[in-house]
């Protein structure tokens, strides 16, 4: 059997992150393995035969020219196919890998002994799991046990290959390492007392409510009817979503709002922990606290994983139960094999063209996103996605213990965590112009902002406990309620708002900041490295989308509208905690961010999601393996089997 490398169907350039004393080194007459942080690793030894791993195969999209073509089309107000998105089945028969492709490679998998254990309705995944000579056969490899940064992992020596009619179709091999996952961009957590404490002399901090005085969202478009997914890991507690609700006299998630896990229901990133669940938790209080009348679902990786992940990523484009989706994960550009950044970006690219709308957090670490080297952070590196970095927001009055709600807009500037940078894995899209965006080749990260500094910092309510948030986690997902806002408004789908957000520079929509730096670059007039275009002013923004009466033919299949369609209670007044906030942790690649920043942080214990947030999304539309009746209960809008087996698939 002739075997091909898969590195001509790689367009990405070479990473590394530097070389070591001792690192794994090809098997003879193979390539090595270009996964950057293998030059790091020390080579301990082939790992165990039987040891058991699970992957995921990328197969490429098919016509990718015409593909960008049509979604600079429809994103183009002058073209006939301006907002007119194409239907998942529009999209499988132009661009996504043939059914004979997809065949072939899960017949290569099962010969050399893998179980198939996942197959995607647009056919980019084919996951497997299967033991190490299993997948040594499979993929042309050699598997050692290596030692990184004092922890024990393991990896493939060397690039995976194929055979040449199964190579042409593939894009790589996601999890035949382990030395890079997905961590979270929230950062310092402090534990703070309820915000209804006496004043003390730290206050104050931001809630939706000054929030919503801050960035001019007076709210008259909710949300009502649209859907924001969450993509990330971790569950979330029903009677924090509910206590928080009640603190700041916002309704209710709407009906309809759920959690989806992504993994068999035993997985570790599916359930509640009372470490990690601090961002999901971020990141629903705050786009709720933003668009208020829209479903929110919260789509949760098996893992933190890259395999896992990706995986997760492709379930929001297939299921597509919405047309906007907020990430708070990522990883360093720099360290994150290419093969995965590919991989993500043809299902962002898929997203797209359906008419979804993605934002994610540019990262914490400012302009050297991990070991200390100038780098981007992934996803928010992908030309399909909006990078949301951070500011820090000053209110024109109040924010004091004798006023300590927030008056209105005063400033911002750039907030020094906020990731952003050059890119030397994607190309720039065609949307990055215009606004001072300096010349060049390369995706800029990120393309706007909103506020992260952890001071003032967000209420944040976690496992019953009140915690003061920052990071662009706090950002990804208020960008996010804005742009169910303006679907709302606009009454569809928008897709990538790229050309829209940047076609608004100059205007009333954004404010531009114009001071601050990430380190190596800084916040100035225009377009800049550190916060993009700006952060938004919402009324203006909303205005200028305006309403359009453009049918599309996105296959979102929503049919039960949230029960809630009250709008946000005016701006109460925001009282104070009495923890001040102080950067005490960094979120590098080797450290996982916790809120355990004091001794008296939540303790790591897990527990099943709640029992009334199921992945049957309250009825209105189940996911892919709940069971069903009929097209119309299944978001994918297809049940099949027979008789009372019927599934949604
Ligand atoms: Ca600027």
């Amino acid at each position: 059997m002739r075997l091909v490398p898969l590195a001509g169907s790689l367009t990405l350039l070479a990473l590394t992150l530097g070389s070591a004393a001792a690192p794994a080194s090809a098997a003879p007459g193979r390539s090595r393995s270009t996964s950057p942080r293998l030059a790091q690793a020390v080579d301990v030894g082939r790992a165990p035969a039987a040891e058991k791993h699970r992957v995921v195969v990328s197969l490429d999209l098919r016509d990718r020219g015409a593909l960008e073509a049509f979604l600079a089309d429809v994103q183009d107000p002058s073209s006939p196919r301006y907002r007119r998105f194409m239907t998942q089945d529009e999209f499988n028969a132009l661009h996504a890998p043939t059914p004979e492709q997809e065949q072939a490679v899960v017949q290569h998998l099962r010969g050399a002994g893998l179980r198939v254990t996942h197959r995607s309705a647009n056919r980019l995944l084919v996951g497997a799991s299967g033991s190490v000579a299993a997948l040594e056969r499979a993929f042309g490899v050699e598997i050692h046990r290596v030692r990184l940064a004092g922890e024990q992992h393991y990896a493939a020596t060397d690039e995976p290959s194929f055979p040449a009619d199964v190579a042409s179709a593939v894009v790589g091999v996601i999890g035949l390492d382990d030395l890079s996952e997905r961590r979270s961009h929230v950062r310092p957590v402090l534990p703070a007392v309820a915000p209804r404490a006496a004043l003390g002399s730290n206050c104050c901090h931001l809630s939706p409510n000054d929030l919503f005085v801050f960035y001019d969202d007076t709210a008259t478009f909710p949300g009502t009817g649209e859907t924001i997914v969450i993509a990330g890991a971790y569950a979330w507690l029903d009677t924090d979503n509910a206590g928080f609700a009640s603190q700041w006299g916002l309704p209710p998630l709407p009906a309809g709002s759920g959690q989806v896990c992504t993994g068999p229901v035993s997985s570790s990133g599916c359930k509640f922990s009372a470490q990690q669940s601090i961002e999901i938790a971020l990141d629903v209080e705050y786009t709720h606290g933003t668009a208020p009348g829209a479903r929110i679902l919260n789509y949760m990786s098996a893992s933190t994983s890259n395999a896992d992940f990706t995986t997760m990523y492709n379930r929001v484009v297939t299921d597509d139960p919405g047309h906007v989706v907020s990430t708070s994960w990522g990883a360093c550009e720099a360290g994150l094999p290419a093969a995965t950044q590919q991989t993500d970006d043809n299902i962002f690219a898929n997203a797209n063209a359906i008419g979804q709308s993605w934002f994610a957090a540019s990262g914490d670490n400012g302009s050297r996103d991990c070991s200390n080297l100038v780098t981007v952070d992934d996803p928010a590196n992908s030309p399909h996605v909006i990078g949301v970095g951070g500011t820090k927001p000053r209110c024109s009055a109040g924010m004091t213990p004798t006023s300590p709600g927030c008056a209105g807009y005063g400033s911002e500037s750039a907030w020094s965590g906020s990731g952003g940078g050059v890119s030397q894995v994607f190309a720039r899209p065609g949307f990055q112009k215009g606004c001072g965006v300096p010349a060049g080749t390369q995706r800029l990260v990120p393309d706007v902002a909103l506020e992260a500094d952890t001071a003032p910092g967000n209420y944040v309510l976690e496992n019953g406990s009140w915690y003061i948030v920052g990071g662009t986690s706090d950002a990804a997902p208020q960008w996010a309620g804005l742009a169910a806002q303006l679907d709302q408004r606009s009454g569809g789908a928008l897709g990538n708002p790229g050309a829209l957000l940047y076609g608004l520079c100059g205007t009333a929509a954004l404010h531009d900041v114009t001071s601050g730096s990430n380190g190596d670059y800084g916040a100035a007039a225009g377009y800049d490295l550190v916060t993009g275009l700006g952060s938004f002013d919402a009324v203006q923004l909303l205005a200028a989308v305006g309403a359009t009466s453009t049918t599309t033919t996105s296959t979102t299949t929503t049919t039960t509208r949230p029960s809630t369609t009250s709008t946000t209670t005016a701006p109460t007044t925001t009282t104070s905690s009495t923890t001040s906030p102080s950067p005490t942790t960094s979120t590098s690649v080797t450290t996982t961010t916790t809120p355990a920043t004091t001794t008296t942080a939540p303790t790591t214990t897990t527990t099943p999601a709640s029992s009334t947030t199921t992945t049957t999304l309250g009825g209105s539309c189940g996911p892919t393996g709940s069971a069903c009746t009929r097209n119309g209960d299944c978001c994918s809008n297809s049940c099949k089997g027979k008789g009372r087996a019927k599934a949604c698939n």
